[in-house]
């Protein structure tokens, strides 16, 4: 079998979040050796290098969303990006840039399924639903509402992202770690019938079937997507994001979510957003987003 080959997208911008700074995500994750460390694990990896888009303006939003065109200019060229990658064969991982760019990374996944007839599954490791939509968001901005334009529930200018709208129905989605909705998110999630795993039950059942449960029902032909927000983790192991919540997972947890998922062999494509240096101690949650990709990539702590 040839080698399986990984394209790094870089998305310098923080347009759909409330704290600046995750532009910085994509050259923390390359100084943090993200390639090198996956070529060490027998992977090919190209660096595609960075998206070019709007410079964040900073204001206020208008009619319930921040920087809506500017948002929408974004996510277009992770769309056009993530596509091309999946149509030549390779494994995409979007360096985020806030977590608005699911919108378009998820967009062309779900495309490409349709193309090529896969069952798409997307996890979502996130402390947030993030399913606002403008009535139901406190802040206007756009990375707490991918989910809900994914499923159809926003302007149209992000839910026509792509050849299909929506993009996804509920029922592919399974969230890992929830642990801060919002009061009118939290009838939106219901009533969409999001599958969520929140942390109450993490706590109760365990990371391990949680995960068993997560994944089940993939098969051969599932192409697995995972949406890694790096506040999903407890904010004392990685403080380098805007929004932290405690009580997230913790390392062992993070590492055994991670290989359950790799252990799956359906990933097709990853997301990994919210990152922000500008919080973050000596790029130490760089490092560690590193080590848990390693992990999701093959690198097993299991010595059995
Ligand atoms: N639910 C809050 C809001 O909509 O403003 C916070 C969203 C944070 C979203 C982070 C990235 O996952
Ligand atoms: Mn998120
Ligand atoms: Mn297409
Ligand atoms: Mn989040």
């Amino acid at each position: 079998m040839s080698k399986q080959t990984i394209s790094l997208i870089g998305v310098p911008t923080d347009i759909g979040a409330g704290h600046r700074g995750a532009s910085m995500g994509p050259e923390a994750m390359r100084v943090a050796n993200l390639a090198a460390k996956l070529e060490q694990r027998g992977l090919q990896v190209i660096d595609r290098g960075n998206l070019h888009g709007p410079l964040n303006p900073w204001q206020p939003p208008v009619d319930g969303y921040r920087h809506l065109d500017e948002v929408v200019a974004w996510n277009t060229a992770v769309y056009t990006a993530i596509h091309q990658e999946l149509q030549s064969g390779r494994l995409p991982i979007m360096l985020g840039g806030d977590h608005c760019l699911a919108i378009g990374s998820i967009s062309a996944v779900a495309d490409h399924c349709r193309e090529t007839g896969k069952q798409l599954r997307v996890l979502w490791l996130d402390a947030h639903s993030d399913f606002n939509t403008a009535e139901a968001t406190p802040s206007g901005n756009i990375h707490g509402m991918p989910v809900a334009c994914l499923c159809g529930r926003g302007p149209q200018v992000l839910t026509g992202i792509g050849n299909t709208s929506p993009a996804i129905t509920p029922d592919v989605i399974r969230q890992i770690g929830i642990r801060s909705v919002d009061y009118g998110e939290k009838q939106l999630v219901r009533e969409a019938n999001v599958g969520i795993f929140d942390m109450r039950r993490i706590d109760e059942d365990g990371m391990k079937r949680v995960m068993e449960q997560a994944l089940d029902g993939m098969d051969d032909n599932t192409h697995l997507h995972v949406s890694f927000d790096v506040d999903f983790l407890d904010p004392s192991i990685a403080p380098g994001v805007g929004t932290t919540v405690r009580g997230g997972p913790g390392y062992r947890e993070a590492q055994l979510c991670m290989e359950m998922i790799s252990d799956s062999g359906r990933l097709a494509s990853l997301d990994l957003v919210e990152l922000n240096p500008a919080f973050d101690r000596r790029n130490a949650t760089a490092k560690l987003a590193v080590d848990l990709i390693e992990s999701l990539f093959g690198k097993s702590t299991l010595i059995r």
